[in-house]
């Protein structure tokens, strides 16, 4: 049973480390949405939106998801008895469309208060089953090859277990078959082009066969499941879904009509933990891997993500990397922290996710800050 008292929503700007930058856009700092849920009993929970600071990836912004979660979905969980985690996502999906990265953030914080009531750690209370995750890195479109092959050899050195990089058209052949010959045919390297292409491409993205990649993420628009299932005829190389994926039907349809082989599950896009075990249940009923993708997460959402990536189907590495990949300094103690072997362990010994913020670091990047709950108003 759960009874969320309170929430409130902070904005924090943390700066990349080095812009990343994907086939629709280029992110410098983040504008991240933080939530911190109060139950009746006094436990609190932490847990993170992630929608970007542009519609390019999605229609959501923080904008958007703050504006939701005000006006639309903190009313639907705030001193109302729960029953349990489990039924967040239908208390907040009902009657609202869209929204799942809002709806996500609420559904993921109410799962961290619950495994905070009842004292698991949150990938145990998720039914997750391991105690360390493999990792790979989602490398940003280069100026040029020679400097992804830079950052793609790096990132081998580093112990990366999976070299994702980004494509766009222009950006594509010549760039993969440049970390190819230089990573060498063992390494597990993949593409993502985040619905750059259209399938009159197909021809061009057929070239990218040569190079044995693991996987092709996303190549047409996010809507395209039946072009996609054409372009998969025309392919060697798996097609692995990522913006097309949006909720457990979208997945069935995938798999109905041979859209993808492979699942790029995160739980920010599907609406929360609930949505992510149903996806992943299908899939492994289907024999489809899955794996835990990222969205620049600060070292909050990325608990929850490494919990979900504890579950036993993830089976490939999920864009999991440790915090110093992408900031100074985390907003977490401890930092997350990826061993030689490419490995980030799972909190196993803590109570929910495993870290806690730093309360001094979020202060200092707050620029918005928001009650919301029995006392009501804006703060
Ligand atoms: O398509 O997976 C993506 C980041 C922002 C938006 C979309 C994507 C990504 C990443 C980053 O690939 C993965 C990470 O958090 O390291
Ligand atoms: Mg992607």
């Amino acid at each position: 049973m759960l009874r969320i008292e309170r929430i409130v929503l902070r904005e924090i700007r943390l700066p990349l480390r080095e812009p990343f930058r994907i086939s629709s856009g280029v992110c410098t700092e983040r504008r991240i949405a933080l939530l911190e849920l109060t139950d009746a009993a006094g436990v609190t929970g932490w847990s993170e939106c992630v929608a970007g600071e542009a519609p390019n990836y999605s229609a959501e912004t923080i904008d958007t998801a703050w504006h939701a979660i005000r006006e639309w979905l903190a009313p639907r969980v705030l001193a109302v008895r729960i029953d349990g985690a489990e039924s967040v996502h239908d208390l907040l999906d009902r009657d609202i469309a869209g929204h799942n990265m809002a709806k996500a953030a609420l559904e993921m914080g109410c799962w961290e208060v619950a495994a905070r009531l009842q004292e698991p750690p949150l990938s145990r209370l998720l039914a997750g089953t391991r105690d360390r995750v493999p990792t790979g890195i989602s490398i940003g479109i280069q100026a040029n090859a020679a400097g992804l092959v830079e950052r793609a050899q790096r990132a081998l050195a580093e112990g990366y277990r999976k070299i994702k990089v980004k494509i766009r058209p222009g950006a594509d052949v010549e760039y993969v078959r440049a970390v190819r010959d230089a990573l060498g045919s063992e390494v597990s390297l993949m593409a993502d082009a985040n619905s750059a292409y259209h399938l009159a491409d197909a021809d061009h993205l057929a070239e990218l066969d040569a190079f044995g990649l693991i996987m092709i993420e996303q190549p047409l628009g996010r809507d395209d499941l039946v072009r996609h299932a054409a372009l998969q005829k025309r392919l060697k190389t798996p097609i692995c879904l990522d913006e097309s994926i949006t909720d457990v039907d979208r997945c069935e349809d995938m798999i109905a009509l041979g859209s993808g082989r492979i699942v790029n599950i995160k739980p920010g896009r599907v609406g929360g933990f609930t949505v992510s075990r149903r996806i992943h249940d299908l899939c492994q009923r289907h024999g489809i891997p899955v794996w835990c993708g990222g969205m620049l997460e600060s070292g909050i959402g990325r608990a929850h993500n490494i919990a979900l990536a504890s579950l036993p189907n993830f089976s490939l590495p999920g864009d999991l990397s440790p915090s110093r990949r992408y900031w100074e300094r985390d907003v977490v103690t401890p930092e997350w922290e990826m061993d030689r072997d490419g490995l980030v362990p799972v909190p196993v010994a803590e109570i929910g996710m495993g870290v806690t913020p730093d309360m001094d670091r979020v202060d200092g990047l707050t620029v918005r800050r928001e009650v919301l709950g029995a006392r009501g108003g804006a703060t």
